[in-house]
């Protein structure tokens, strides 16, 4: 393994087909709080089981509704930064460019991206509770969620623990991911399955791998380059050496 930024614009310069993966980091700099990485995660004071797997809603619909009302306002208001923005230039570049991102704030498709998978969901879409339909924006509930036409509450369209993600995705991430010549993860703990097997996954299908962080992951172990650094210095750097062969340093 390397932290050369060099070698990372060498493997990207002789690549056709890139998948992206992102988690939370990617989106840290635009002001949206990660999950795992102190001091202001969102698991440091909050309980994943209570708030992000279905028992945690049967037991109380209303804090759960009331928590993603809370983070829906806040990602509202956030804007892509220069490596959302680097990305979406980024992607003409390939013959293929594939964004498999865990977020859930958008931010990647309003940067411009074409291609991105939402693994787990967009907290700006809402579904069923009991039969996961797809729910028009609802009415803002007095402390409760609304009701769905069936009657049964209205959730977040996200994917939370225990859920399965959904099949067309997870056939897009996979079909991109045994396809790729490299695989460049960024901002992710790389602890939730399945986005963390993409790594070994990739690489079992003979693709180099590329991670952005300031921390090392369980994927820093297999990565081929470890850029230590946040996603707005770093991708906008990488994007720009690897476009124009005469950019300087
Ligand atoms: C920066 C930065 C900067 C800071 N720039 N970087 C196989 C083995 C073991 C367990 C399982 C397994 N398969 C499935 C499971 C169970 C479970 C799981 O993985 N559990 C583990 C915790 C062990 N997975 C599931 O249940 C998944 N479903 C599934 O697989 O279905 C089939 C199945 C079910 C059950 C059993 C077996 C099979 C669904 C997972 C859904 C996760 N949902 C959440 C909430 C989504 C909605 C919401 O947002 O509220 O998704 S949990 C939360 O974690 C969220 C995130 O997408 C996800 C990942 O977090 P992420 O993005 O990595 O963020 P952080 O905070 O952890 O890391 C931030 C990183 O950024 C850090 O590394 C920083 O250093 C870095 N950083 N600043 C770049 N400026």
């Amino acid at each position: 393994m390397t932290r050369s930024i060099d070698d990372a614009v060498d493997i990207l310069r002789a690549s056709r087909r890139v998948v992206v993966t992102t988690g939370a980091g990617m989106s840290k700099e635009s002001g949206i709080p990660t999950f795992r990485d102190a001091p202001n995660a969102l698991w440091a004071n909050y309980n994943p089981e209570d708030l992000a797997t279905r028992a945690g809603f049967r037991r109380d619909p209303a804090l759960v509704w009331r928590w993603y009302a809370e983070r829906r306002a806040m990602i509202a208001g956030a804007k892509p930064h220069e490596g959302h923005l680097a990305l979406a230039r980024w992607e003409q570049r390939f013959d293929a460019f594939t964004i498999l991102t865990q977020n859930i704030d958008g931010l990647h498709v309003a940067a411009g991206s074409k291609d991105v998978v939402e693994l787990h969901g967009n907290i700006f879409r809402y579904k069923c509770f009991d039969h996961d339909h797809p729910v028009a924006e609802p009415l803002a509930g007095a402390g409760e969620p609304p009701r769905c036409a069936c009657g049964s509450w209205v959730r977040p369209a996200v994917v939370w623990f225990g859920e399965s993600l959904d099949a067309d995705h997870l056939c897009a991430a996979y079909d991109a991911l045994e396809r790729c010549n490299v695989l460049l993860i960024v901002g992710t703990s790389g602890v939730v399955y399945p986005a963390a097997g993409f790594a070994a996954t990739a690489k079992a299908n003979g693709a180099l791998v590329i991670e952005i962080n300031p921390e090392a992951t369980p994927a820093s172990e297999i990565a081929d380059v470890f850029i230590a650094g946040g996603a707005k210095s770093i991708l906008p750097v990488l994007a720009t050496k690897t476009v124009d062969p005469i950019a300087g340093p």
